[in-house]
């Protein structure tokens, strides 16, 4: 599956994992980067420290390129973002912002820099910063969201930029990657059908909850306080969208989720915690190990794509 996005990353197969915050540590990333794919440490709001222990932890697992994600809202922005000059990282992705202030820096060390976007405007933004991909990441996706939904997203972006598209958002099975090449994706990243690998270590509780998830599960709070996040429903959404029908403060809202995603993943409260998963969760059905995943995702693919000019 040679496309442009396997050439520039080194990698065997164009398929990325989502770098997911409390979820994509690095007992999962070595797993996906040792069974082809790109392995992403999510640095969430991690400090400094605990993000270089991942990335040291990382090489003695693999010798594969790899990559970290950095979540701009994040305190420790500034200070991860020097790390992984320091730490030699093959790759950086970034989300939840604009990650222009960094890219000289980065890319004069000869990372690869490739920030999630939303939006047609912020992947040209990019493209004209020096980034070498970006992901069009549609509002399918978990977590923090865009308004854009995958479908419409990919081919406006790819038709924006010369640099390659990676799509994400509601992708997690061959159906989905043959159909994000379509749109004119070079490669895709996945998050949610990551969650529920034999290597990833979140609580049984929140895999249980995505393989049991159906179409209809997930919400989207925090559209009134401009942080819109996506998650599987439970006490803690319907509880948060009770009260902003009602226009509570962003305070008020805050207190709901403050380390909710911890509390599910760490603690596997998925009650009052906060579940994050892609609308995808209803079409993951299935626990298996990346290597597995992986060679299912790219035979299904492929043998979808037989024919077509996808493939260099
Ligand atoms: O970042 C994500 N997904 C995330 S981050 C996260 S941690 C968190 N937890 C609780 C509340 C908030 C965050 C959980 N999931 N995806 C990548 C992504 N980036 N999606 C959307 C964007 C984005 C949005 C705006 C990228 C750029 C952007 O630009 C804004 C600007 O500065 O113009």
């Amino acid at each position: 599956m040679k496309t442009e996005i396997t050439k520039l990353l080194g990698i065997r197969y164009p398929i990325i994992q989502g770098g997911m915050a409390w979820v994509a540590e690095y007992h999962l990333a070595s797993a996906v980067s040792n069974a082809g794919g790109l392995g992403l440490i999510g640095a969430a709001n991690a400090p400094a420290d605990w993000v270089r222990d991942q990335v040291r932890k990382m090489k003695e697992l693999t010798d594969k390129p790899f990559g970290v994600n950095i979540m701009l809202m994040s305190p420790s922005a500034d200070e991860v973002a020097k790390v992984m000059v320091e730490e030699k990282v093959p790759v950086v992705t970034t989300g939840a912002g604009n990650p222009e202030k960094y890219i000289g820096m980065w890319k004069e060390a000869g990372i690869k820099v490739i920030p999630v976007v939303a939006s047609v405007a912020m992947a040209k933004r990019m493209e004209r910063a020096g980034a070498d991909a970006v992901v069009a990441e549609g509002s399918e996706a978990g977590g923090h969201i865009g308004e854009t939904t995958t479908m419409v997203l990919v081919p406006q972006i790819a038709d924006a930029v010369q640099i390659p598209v990676i799509a994400a958002g509601g992708i997690a099975d061959g159906r989905g990657i043959a159909a994000a090449f379509m749109l004119g994706a070079k490669g895709v990243q996945m998050g949610t059908h990551f969650v529920v690998t034999d290597e990833c270590q979140v609580h049984e509780n929140y895999k249980e909850r995505i393989l049991r998830a159906k179409d209809i599960d997930t919400r989207v709070t925090g559209r009134s306080t401009g942080h819109p996040v996506r998650a599987l429903r439970n006490e803690m959404t319907r509880r948060y969208l009770e009260l902003e029908g009602k226009g509570a403060s962003f305070e008020e809202l805050e207190l709901l989720t403050l380390g909710g995603l911890r509390k599910a993943v760490v603690e596997g409260d998925v009650k009052t915690g906060s579940v994050m998963a892609g609308q995808s969760a209803g079409m993951v059905k299935e626990s298996m190990s990346c290597r597995a995943l992986i060679e299912k995702l790219a035979a299904e693919a492929e043998e979808l794509l037989k024919g077509t000019k996808i493939y260099e």
